[in-house]
């Protein structure tokens, strides 16, 4: 049997037990109240989903199952050499709730290496597509088309019990995980290099060989491929991409329809598509400011005229946090460490001097720190990776870890469809002028 299946298999009594005595025992124990302004306000911290893979706290960031990032990256197992950790032991980390030994994390990535055949229907599909489309566009087709191979979908046909649903989506998950670098790269190549597919190499993880398919020599590609893929993973319930998928998923689609639709929510320029978006404004700013781009007068300038245009300054700000991301900070300690002198690099450093100053004066922004985004497209840059439209593919690619974990964990614990209610205008005046 699978060792990840195995492990969720023993911990899952525990985990159903534990729910249903908190619904037996608790369950009209009120968590919040709502506000007309949250009902408006895009439900800003309604508490209302439940994972245990990852929190965000606003004042210190992410941590996944209980570790902040500086203590995943350093106690996760690396492969030899390497400064950053197999994806497979992040998987498993979220999966099983506990680090992993170099063993067990390889063997995610060999469950993985087995199931990386990309079926050639899904490239023939990327390449009817027109040549100007979006790779954004062409990755959600791919894994939408991998639909074809679900198992959930073929075994709950055929009478599948529900105590078992976790089991097929923990297959299809695998299966669909597996897949992602081949087909993320192959897009890549195909729009940008010629078409000139690199194939796998099976002796590579999982994130190194993205970085070898991707065509790119410097090694180094291949530990901030590691890093990449470990720090957009996940950040718990209630962001775009995240609940897309566990609303759909909820109406038992397999996780191919349910990741698909959470990539379309990805990519928007609010969501991942902001990593585009900040390359742009730095291209943008070294063009316009040329020689001047870096004092910092001239930045300062330049995110005013951006906010006086009514545009928001991408990779700065937060629905959740209120301090520097700290998956900004990982990547930012990465640049320093490796290329300080790099221009886009140095740049993008820079904005972080000035930008919160700004943002702070307009008095908009709830959250002036920079967020992830704001500093990942540098690092991909530096390599090489100037196809700023390809940036938030890697994105997905990463986020399905998190997405499809979290899938597993719903439907184990039998979470079910999801369905808020809503009110009209006119009952919400009612209510607020009765209780008023
Ligand atoms: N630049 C300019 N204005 C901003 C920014 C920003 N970076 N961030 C927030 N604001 C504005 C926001 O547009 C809103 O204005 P208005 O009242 O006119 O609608 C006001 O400040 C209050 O917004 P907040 O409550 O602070 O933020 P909210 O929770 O609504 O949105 C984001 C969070 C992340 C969508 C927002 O900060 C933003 O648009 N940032 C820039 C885009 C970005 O970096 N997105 C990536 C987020 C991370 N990710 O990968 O998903
Ligand atoms: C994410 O990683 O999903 C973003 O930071 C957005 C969010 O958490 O709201």
């Amino acid at each position: 049997m699978m060792l990840l299946k195995e492990k969720i298999e023993g911990q899952l009594p525990e985990w159903r037990e534990r729910v249903r005595k908190l619904l037996r025992e608790k369950g009209d124990v009120k968590v919040g109240e709502i506000s007309i302004a949250q009902i408006y306000g895009g439900m800003r911290d309604v508490k209302s989903l439940v994972t245990d893979i990852s929190y965000v706290d606003p004042a210190e960031g992410i941590r996944f199952r209980g570790y902040t990032i500086p203590e995943v990256l350093s106690q996760l197992p690396k492969p030899m050499g390497n400064e950053m950790p197999y994806i497979g032991g992040l998987y498993y980390l979220f999966l099983v709730g506990t680090i992993p030994t170099v063993e067990q994390a390889l063997d995610v990535e060999n469950e993985w290496k087995k199931r990386g055949k990309v079926p050639e229907y899904v490239f023939d599909t990327i390449r009817a597509m027109p040549a100007d489309a979006h790779p954004m566009t062409l990755f959600t087709l791919a894994v939408l088309t991998l639909q074809r191979d679900a198992l959930f979908s073929k075994q709950y046909h055929e009478g599948l019990k529900k105590d078992s649903y976790w089991e097929p989506m923990l297959e299809d998950s695998m299966n669909l995980i597996a897949k992602l670098p081949e087909i993320a790269s192959f897009i890549y190549r195909l729009k940008y290099k010629n078409s000139e597919i690199i194939p796998s190499d099976p002796n590579l993880d999982w994130a190194g060989n993205f970085a070898h398919m991707m065509g790119i020599i410097d090694p180094l590609y291949k530990d901030l491929s590691r890093l990449y893929f470990l720090l957009h993973s996940d950040h718990e319930s209630g962001n775009v991409s995240a609940h897309t998928t566990h609303l759909v998923a909820s109406s038992l689609s397999d996780i191919y329809y349910a990741a698909s639709a959470g990539l379309c929510g990805l990519a928007g320029p609010l969501h991942g598509l902001a990593n585009q978006e900040c390359l742009i404004w730095l291209l943008d700013v070294r063009e316009k400011c040329g020689e001047c781009s870096y004092e910092k007068s001239a930045l300062r300038q330049f995110a005013w005229d951006t906010l006086k245009r009514g545009q928001v300054i991408p990779g700065y700000g937060h629905a959740v946090l209120r301090k520097t991301d700290p998956r900004y900070t990982a990547q930012l300690e990465f640049g320093k460490k490796y290329f300080p002198n790099d221009e886009i690099f140095r740049l993008a450093s820079l904005v972080y001097d000035v930008v919160p100053d700004v943002l702070r004066e307009q008095g908009k922004a709830k959250d002036p720190w920079p967020n992830v985004d704001a500093i990942s497209g540098a690092l991909q840059y530096h390599f090489g990776i100037k196809e700023f439209d390809f940036y938030t593919v890697m994105f997905g690619v990463s986020r399905i870890l998190g997405i499809s974990a979290n899938a597993v964990w719903a439907r184990a614990l039998g979470q079910p469809i999801e369905r808020p209610k809503s009110l009209t205008t006119t009952m919400l005046e009612e209510i607020a002028y009765k209780t008023a």
